[in-house]
């Protein structure tokens, strides 16, 4: 039998020894030492394979089986391991140990995802982000299963389906992937008006994050607190980024989908492997049921916010994510969260979203890991305390349960046996009693009628730039609904929330403004609730911000060095992009590493960038298109622009004109770390026209 065997280089002894020093050999899943993982078995070097082959088969079939299906929503996330810090005890409040004892740390799971979009999809489109974290306290896993926006498009979860089939792809097309611009998104939400609060917020550039790092998280439903004498308050939670609520432009977001689809994600893991650890506060809101009853609207109702001028967010402990995960699968893809996981000390509202939530989360994980024993994988163990029940056996059952007692009561102890663990009255998980009473319904409460104050709220509170973000993004996202009459009644919803916005809309598509719709209940006017912004709220400062440096061969070396010791001292970082990815010749001699290739490192990847160019490397870049949409870009998307003299002509070509976030590095080569701080908002309005 002629043929020679293909073994890779460096694998040619019997065994390999790994970086840490230790032998290793592969096996079959069995144990059994695999001799060849090169070639399978055949009749004859070139005949055909063998179905003796257990070793290839094995192999193949493990393969074959490697995905499970994704999400149903939130199919697209990342994760990371951290810990949670409580600074002020709720005591008076709770019960639950991790709102309790002050200074301990919980571990925790977090998990930001979109929505709409495939496992596959991008990190970038308009859409709500998840922001679920499980902690694992010492009274089992407690799951906050939220979003980056405190309010939610239905009331009750019977629609969630709805909602769900209408934003994904449209059912017969199979497009379009991860966007809401779509007839089927528009027709279902016109028709509901309980949902306009919620497009508010979706529209406003919330919508399209920065970064994960850079998102508040809300639990969204109200839950309630409970102490230890069963006294109940209802609580709203939040989580506050310590490096603020940012934001991308929309151009910009759905250029970094070509750039980067895996612009979050790659910067989640990034930062957290540079020791950048991403921190969030932890803040709620408390209410007594006396507090709820004097709202003027319904706390039950995940349309509706409690502003915080309102009722205070008090800031009780912190959340710092400082670990990546080893393995994406068998962490970020097998993570349960379940919002039925609480510690004794906190439970459910009556909230008809929430209650519907109950079932779907620990249903959902049937179909996608498969077993009632997902608990046991890893991640979703419980770690702060045992788990022990008499739940036995099923689908991959790895436990082994030794003795008799898989059932309760039982006496086995009296025969010296291991008669298994006790319900405890005192420290387990007690729910809170309320009082029910009423027919049984299929009834919207009445106290749920008004779908249009808080989005008029929403609206109103926001500043002059927020507002035209709005508006543009719900005319960009009707102007891709082909069915003019789903465009009519959303115009005519709009005229309920403000009637400025409706014409700003109508006029950006194109149409007559029709009459408005009925609303359910007219809606109010609330107290403007300047907390709901963005611009102007977040930190002046260059952490967690990366500026892009377009550098060409003649480079000066000196004004690149200044920049970056200035940037890297206020916590940021460069990233050198170059024409070629070799780097640069400096000026003076020596050589640059670039991080970049310009065709491939376009100025949406960066929060500011500066030109530090050449006579003649600029001259080169006038005639490369890529070098023209870095400089068009960034000054486009509201970017500082620092530039060397001889950059002006590329500065000139892109039709960049100066204004505040233009400036000259030859003076000062850090001059234009106070732009690249922030956005430059006053540019807008010159360079777009917005609805
Ligand atoms: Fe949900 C996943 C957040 C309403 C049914 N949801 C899921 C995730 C987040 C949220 C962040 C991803 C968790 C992860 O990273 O694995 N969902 C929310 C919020 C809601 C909400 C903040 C409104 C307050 N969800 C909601 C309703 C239902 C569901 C009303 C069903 C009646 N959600 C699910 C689900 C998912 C899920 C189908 C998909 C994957 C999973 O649960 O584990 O069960």
């Amino acid at each position: 039998m002629k043929g020679t065997k293909q073994s890779k280089p460096g694998n040619a002894g019997e065994t390999h020894q790994t970086a840490t020093g230790r032998e290793q050999r592969i096996t079959t899943n069995h144990g059994v030492p695999v001799s060849d993982n090169q070639n399978s078995l055949r009749a004859g070097s070139r005949g055909p394979s063998l179905l003796e082959d257990f070793v290839l088969r094995e192999k193949i079939q493990h393969f074959d089986h490697e995905r499970i299906p994704e999400r149903i929503v939130h199919a697209r996330g990342s994760a990371a391991h951290g810990f949670f810090e409580l600074t002020d005890s709720l005591e008076e409040f709770t019960r639950a140990r991790i709102l309790t004892e002050v200074g301990a740390k919980t571990e925790v799971f977090t998990r930001f995802s979109t929505v709409a979009g495939g496992a596959g999809s991008v990190d970038t489109p308009r859409d709500v982000r998840g922001f679920a974290v499980k902690f694992y306290t010492k009274e089992g896993n407690w799951d906050l299963v939220g979003n980056n926006i405190p309010v939610f498009f239905i009331q009750d979860a019977i629609k969630f389906p709805d909602l769900i089939h209408a934003v994904k792809m449209e059912a017969d097309r199979g497009y379009p992937q991860a966007a809401s611009a779509h007839d089927t998104f528009w027709d279902f939400v016109s028709l509901m008006p309980e949902a306009t609060h919620m497009i508010m917020w979706a529209m406003s550039d919330r919508a399209i994050p920065r970064s994960y790092r850079m998102m508040e998280g809300f639990g969204v439903n109200t839950f309630r607190l409970l102490n230890d004498r069963d006294e109940a308050t209802f609580v709203k939670f939040h989580w506050r980024p310590k490096l603020g609520t940012q934001s991308t432009c929309w151009d910009e977001a759905v250029k970094i989908a070509g750039a980067d689809p895996d612009y979050h994600r790659r910067d989640l893991y990034e930062a957290i492997a540079a020791g950048d650890f991403p921190e969030w506060e932890f803040g709620v809101q408390l209410l007594s049921q006396k507090d709820a009853d004097a709202l003027p609207f319904d706390i039950l109702d995940a349309t509706k916010l409690i502003p915080e001028e309102l009722v205070p967010v008090r800031m009780v402990g912190r959340m710092l994510l400082n670990r990546n995960p080893e393995n994406f699968f068998a962490e970020t893809e097998q993570a349960a969260f379940l919002p039925t996981n609480m510690p004794p000390g906190i439970d459910v509202s009556e909230d008809p979203l929430l209650q519907g939530r109950l079932f779907s989360y620990q249903d959902t994980q049937l179909s996608r890991l498969g077993t009632v024993n997902f608990h046991q994988i890893p991640i979703n163990r419980a770690k702060g305390c045992p788990f022990q029940n008499l739940q036995r056996d099923g689908q991959m059952q790895t436990q082994v349960f030794a003795g008799r007692a898989n059932y309760e009561p039982n006496s086995l102890n009296e025969a010296d046996e291991e008669s298994g663990p006790r319900e405890d009255p005192r420290g387990g998980f007690r729910t809170f009693a309320k009082d029910l009473d009423g027919a049984k319904v299929r009834l919207r409460a009445e106290s749920f009628a008004d779908h249009y104050s808080h989005a008029r709220l929403f609206f109103r509170s926001q500043t002059e730039i927020e507002q035209a973000h709005i508006a543009s993004a719900l005319a960009f996202e009707l102007s891709k609904v082909a069915l003019e009459h789903v465009r009519v009644r959303m115009l005519s919803n709009l005229r309920n929330v403000d009637e400025t916005l409706a014409k700003r809309v109508a006029h950006a598509l194109g149409m007559p403004l029709p009459t408005a719709s009925q609303p359910a209940l007219a809606p109010q006017d609330m107290e403007a609730s300047p907390a709901l912004r963005i611009i102007g709220k977040y930190p002046q400062t260059l952490e967690g911000r990366t500026i892009g440096i377009l550098v060409t061969d003649g480079a000066d070396g000196e004004m690149i060095n200044a920049l970056k010791t200035a940037v890297e001292a206020e916590g940021g970082k460069i990233k050198i992009v170059a024409p070629r990815i070799g780097g640069v010749s400096l000026k003076k001699g020596g050589k640059l590493k670039a991080d970049g290739q310009l065709a491939g490192s376009p100025s949406v990847i960066f929060d500011a960038v500066a030109l530090v160019l050449s006579e003649e490397g600029c001259s080169d870049l006038l005639d490369d298109a890529a070098a023209l949409d870095f400089t068009k870009d960034a000054f486009g998307h509201l970017k500082a622009i620092g530039f060397s003299p001889q950059a002006r002509p590329l500065l000139e070509k892109a039709g960049v004109f100066v204004d505040a976030g233009i400036v000259a590095l030859s003076d000062d080569p850090t001059a234009v770390v106070e732009a690249a701080r922030t956005r430059q908002w006053d540019r807008e309005a010159r360079i777009r026209s917005l609805a």
